[in-house]
């Protein structure tokens, strides 16, 4: 009844284990691992299970992770607990050097962390995994996406950066890879980590600008003329596009920059693999976000970069209003599956309340999340032209 015939032609899998969720960053803190539970719960619900092959991925090794990251920082990480964490003084300098503790507590060291971080990286691995030996043409893992961390450092709720580690797997047979990012954050630590090759090309959507108090949104990255390395001899040259916005965003108007400026890099830099960080942060009425998207505008992302056929790593990221991230990555579960929800969501779903009463979305799968508004549109039409004007005019350095 909810279209759930397995489409043919194309494969969806799913990657998830489902002990992230019973991890808790502090009671205060904004990232909720619970929310994929919610997430889970809908896509069950609505019987997209049966669209796609499931996957329990085992959690990624200390080795595996170290494609990436320095040994020294995953010892750190997989050696400190909350209670060890004041007993010896000579961690009190590692905490600060490797982007822990500090005025900020984005990254808070919780029981279980390196179960976390292994499960979600694990995830993305798997899937970058079932692209490669074509098992997929899709393949799905909302729980990880994490894309402020370092080679040596935390940031931003992100430890370890599974999308540098899925993308450097997908590089052993892909040629040039693309790296979308629809998270309201700048993807810095993806940026950064592929800054000198020509073989990742990174592309970032997201807030940009200072707040009344003049601190810059986090994390301060990501306007218009940052694009990577300028030498010549920098073979990542011209590889890097940041599309720096203003609050208030809506629906037509990220639309149209998004299918505008991806569909550019995509034509111009012919991508065998793409990678689509899916952060919910950027739809209205998020804790922490200040765009105005409603759920399809966000999935509209998904459906266009679908289809160019090409081979698709979805992975989650931000977002903080849970019931929303919920309800976003099930409507882009069945943006991939070609299947097609009714806005009812269904009876027989395990906590209903959680999306049930007029404040929580109504019992609705497309609840008018533009009516939550909290942050005026700062962009203008004027302003949009400019930027996707600019942006053509970054893609040239792409040619030659
Ligand atoms: O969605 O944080 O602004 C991917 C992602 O992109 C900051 N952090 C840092 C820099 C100094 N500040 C504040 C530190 C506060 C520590 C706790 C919060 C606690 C409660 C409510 C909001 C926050 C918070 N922290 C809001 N924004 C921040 C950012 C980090 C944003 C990371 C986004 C991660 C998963
Ligand atoms: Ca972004
Ligand atoms: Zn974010």
């Amino acid at each position: 009844e909810y279209g759930i015939e397995k489409p043919k032609g194309y494969k969806v899998s799913f990657h998830y284990n489902a002990e992230v969720e019973y991890h808790h960053f502090g009671s205060s803190h904004p990232m909720k691992p619970w929310r994929l539970t919610l997430a889970k719960q809908l896509i069950l619900a609505y019987g997209l299970e049966y669209a796609m092959d499931l996957y329990q991925p085992r959690p990624a090794t200390f080795d595996e992770l170290a494609i990436f990251h320095d040994r020294q920082y995953l010892g750190f990480l997989q050696s400190i607990t909350p209670q060890n964490l004041d007993s010896d003084p000579a961690k009190a300098k590692y905490l600060e050097l490797f982007g822990f503790g500090g005025e900020s507590n984005d990254c808070p060291v919780f029981d279980g962390l390196w179960n976390y971080v292994s499960l979600y990286s694990g995830a993305s691995m798997h899937a970058a995994h079932n692209l490669l030996n074509q098992q997929s043409d899709i393949a799905i893992n909302w729980s990880g996406g994490l894309h402020h961390a370092k080679k040596n450092a935390a940031s931003g709720f992100c430890y370890v950066n599974d999308i540098v580690l899925a993308i450097q797997h997908l590089l052993t047979q892909h040629q040039r890879v693309l790296y979308i990012d629809v998270d309201v954050h700048h993807g810095d630590g993806v940026e950064q980590a592929f800054e000198s090759t020509d073989r990742v090309f990174t592309l970032s959507y997201h807030k940009y600008g200072l707040d009344k108090w003049g601190a810059g949104f986090f994390p301060g990255t990501g306007n218009i003329n940052e694009v990577g390395p300028t030498d010549p001899s920098n073979r990542g040259k011209g590889h890097t596009l940041n599309i720096p916005l203003e609050d208030g965003i809506d629906d037509e108007q990220y639309k149209w920059l998004f299918k505008t400026v991806t569909g550019a890099v995509i034509l111009k830099y012919q991508p065998t693999a793409i990678v689509l960080q899916c952060g919910a942060d950027s739809l209205g009425g998020d804790r922490l976000g200040r765009f105005n998207l409603n759920i399809k505008a966000h999935g509209f992302c998904v459906e266009h970069v679908k289809s160019f056929n090409i081979p698709l790593l979805l992975i989650g990221g931000g977002g903080y209003t849970p019931r929303n991230v919920a309800r976003t990555w099930c409507h882009e579960t069945a943006v991939c599956t070609g299947s097609e929800l009714h806005n009812n969501l269904p009876m027989h779903l395990p906590y209903l309340q959680a999306f049930d009463g007029a404040e929580n979305g109504g019992g609705m799968l497309y609840p008018n999340l533009h009516n939550t508004k909290r942050h005026d549109n700062q962009n203008s039409r004027e302003k949009l032209q400019k930027l996707v004007a600019h942006a053509m005019e970054n893609l040239r350095y792409l040619e030659g």
